[in-house]
């Protein structure tokens, strides 16, 4: 059937996690999940709760971008409440990331690739957009929604004309739907490892995965903030999860994640 709506049944059969998802909220359509999960947190939700929807009206991206949410994605957010510094949330981002390449390319034998801070590329087109959203209590955080929004069950067409040729969605790539239940159950496993992974300090191993997943590492990239742009060599990310690029003049430069994209040059 054509953009059937996700089988919640199923998916809570297929749930192989610990905590992640049991607590999961499923609509036909919303706003954004992200401000759901946000007033879900405010009301009290436990950590690991999910929203999920098949269509979002006013899906959103980083500084106020729009995200196109079309009958067919796997748009979901979670609430998170770990023990972090608000600038530390940079890291959640990035293990999210790792978490969604590994599964599609587990699942789908695809080459999916990260690139620094937020997005998921197969062969260099956006698959995937995350968007860590945290809420302060003082320097820490007092909970943090991630949102993840990924192209899977439709075509380019869906999308407007503007971004069909930066984006991409697996259905286009495999030429057929992709099983959605079976893939957000090893999504939401594969996030809980890392998670539980990065909770026991081991960070490291995130930011290893993150790398050998890079499309930018060791390549020119071009920066660009409200301000200015820039061009260097993208050299690592730092311990903090920042990216390190090498500028012309030799001069390395950290870069945060709240005011920046990322263009490939070559
Ligand atoms: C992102 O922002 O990539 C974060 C996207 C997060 C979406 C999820 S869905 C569930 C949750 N609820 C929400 O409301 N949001 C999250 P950014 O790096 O700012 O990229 C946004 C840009 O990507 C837009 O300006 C477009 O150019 C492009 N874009 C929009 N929709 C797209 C799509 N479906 N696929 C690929 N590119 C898209």
């Amino acid at each position: 059937m054509k953009n059937r709506s996700l089988n919640i049944e199923k998916l809570r059969k297929k749930l192989k996690t610990t905590w992640l998802g049991k607590n999961l909220h499923h609509f036909m359509e919303t706003d954004s999940t992200n401000n759901v999960a946000k007033a879900l947190a405010e009301q009290g939700a436990e950590e690991g709760t999910i929203i999920i929807a098949e269509t979002q009206t006013y899906g959103r991206g980083r500084l106020g971008r729009k995200w196109e949410s079309p009958k067919g994605g796997v748009w979901l957010s979670i609430i998170l409440k770990p023990k972090l510094k608000m600038r530390e949330i940079v890291k959640i981002n990035l293990l999210a990331a790792v978490a969604v390449a590994k599964t599609i390319r587990e699942e789908f034998k695809l080459n999916a690739e990260v690139k620094w801070p937020n997005d998921i590329l197969i062969d260099r087109r956006k698959v995937c957009g995350i968007l860590t959203e945290a809420v302060s209590e003082g320097d820490r955080a007092k909970y943090v929604i991630l949102g993840i929004g990924i192209n899977a069950n439709f075509e380019l067409a869906a999308l407007p004309e503007t971004l069909r040729a930066t984006a991409t969605s697996l259905k286009e790539i495999l030429g057929k739907e992709v099983d959605r239940e079976k893939f957000i159950c090893n999504l939401l496993k594969n996030f809980e490892v890392y998670y539980e992974k990065f909770k026991e300090g081991k960070t490291d191993l995130i930011l290893n995965n993150w790398r050998k997943l890079s499309c930018i590492l060791n390549r020119k990239v071009q920066i660009s903030d409200y301000k200015k742009k820039f061009e260097g060599l993208a050299i690592d990310i730092d311990k903090d999860g920042y990216l390190i690029v090498k500028l012309n003049n030799g001069i390395l430069k950290k870069i945060l994640s709240a005011d920046v994209t990322l263009r490939l040059t070559d």
